[in-house]
């Protein structure tokens, strides 16, 4: 009887370590029941993203789905196809299911205010992923954005003319040095007007640039983040009469550059040494036309945000402290050390 009472509880004790085992199966899973890791039950994130706009996005958005997969936490995403009303009724739909936590990216920084209150209302924690909001004066986003995770938009810009600046005083382009006796004629394109990202890049960018007179914007205008505009926008430039005057090229993402040397190339110009092209992001896309001596150089910004959204969501929920911004650690590339980093990158 003992030892029938024995084996009882061994097989009850190992059917209790299945189950849990099969919890944390599950964590792989989706969302096919199991607990979140590091809670008791498993939780839910409603997850607006703005779309599918660039090489970078489409990496941020394999991360946030890898992630929610790896720590078992159910997510309901949404793509906005970058517009601000999508992301609006996704939202108010995730307050409507009393999801546990909300994150999102806004495609542009204003307009949020009344949907943010309402969320605040709701009592729902919202993590801001990558680009950052302005609301109206005298109130700020740490009082109704919980967390955010994303990189320094002003500071990526600064690399940019840092090595810009660096490689024309030292290498220069098919045409010209930079002695500081000289113009050197800037092109820029944006990104989508009134986001996070161009709004960031371009403050940077400027009172960066700023600091060398010679240095002088042409061109600017924007192209949307696509590489489709980019090369638009490009083709116009390099019909217009001052064409040939352009040194540089910034462009505030890679599929923009991408987009911009089709352009120049198609104009009998070569990308590269007649203008020396500078962007961001260190999409592999940027890699390859690095190789092919294309693109000049490369800005990191890291799109691999994923785990650290839900890494947070857990410690927000669980009312432990978190820091409101842990700024992305990011590095640079250009043809010195393209090649040798080329096999490692992830995205
Ligand atoms: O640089 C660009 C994307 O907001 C940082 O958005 C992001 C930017 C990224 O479309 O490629």
């Amino acid at each position: 009887m003992k030892k029938l009472l024995v084996v009882l509880m061994v097989l009850i004790a190992a059917s209790f370590a299945f189950a849990a085992g099969g919890g944390q199966q599950a964590a792989g899973g989706g969302s096919s029941g199991g607990v979140t890791r590091g809670m008791d039950r498993k939780i839910v994130m409603g997850y607006s993203q703005i779309g599918a706009e660039s090489e970078w996005r489409t990496a941020c958005t394999n991360s946030v789905k890898a992630a929610a997969e790896e720590w078992n936490i159910e997510l309901i995403f949404s793509d906005a196809q970058q517009k601000q009303e999508n992301q609006m009724q996704a939202i108010r739909s995730f307050i409507r299911q009393k999801v546990d936590i909300i994150g999102f990216t806004p495609v542009v920084e204003t307009g949020w205010d009344a949907i943010l209150q309402e969320i605040k209302d709701a009592g729902i924690p919202v993590i801001c992923v990558d680009r950052q909001v302005t609301l109206a004066a005298g109130k700020r986003q740490e009082d109704y954005i919980t967390a955010f995770i994303g990189s320094n938009m002003q500071a990526e810009a600064k690399k940019a003319v840092q090595w810009v600046v660096n490689y024309m005083k030292t290498t220069g382009n098919t045409k010209k040095k930079d002695d500081g006796s000289v113009d050197i004629n800037i092109a820029i394109l944006e990104g989508t007007t009134g986001s996070g990202a161009q709004v960031g890049r371009t403050e940077g960018w400027n009172e960066e640039i700023a600091k060398y007179p010679n240095y002088k914007t042409i061109f600017r205008q924007t192209g949307n983040f696509t590489r489709a505009e980019g090369q638009q926008v490009m083709e116009a430039w390099m019909k217009s009469p001052q064409a040939n005057d352009i040194d540089i090229l910034f462009a505030q993402n890679d599929d923009m550059a991408i987009g911009a040397i089709d352009a120049i190339n198609a104009a009998g110009k070569k990308p590269g040494s007649d203008i020396i092209i500078v962007s961001i992001d260190a999409v592999k896309g940027a890699f390859d036309a690095m190789l092919r001596k294309e693109l000049n150089a490369t800005i990191e910004c890291n799109p691999l945000l994923g785990p650290q959204v839900m890494d947070t969501a857990v410690k927000i929920l669980k009312k432990q402290s978190i820091t409101w911004w842990v700024e992305s650690e990011e590095g640079q590339f250009d043809w010195t050390n393209a090649e040798t980093a080329y096999p490692t990158r992830q995205y």
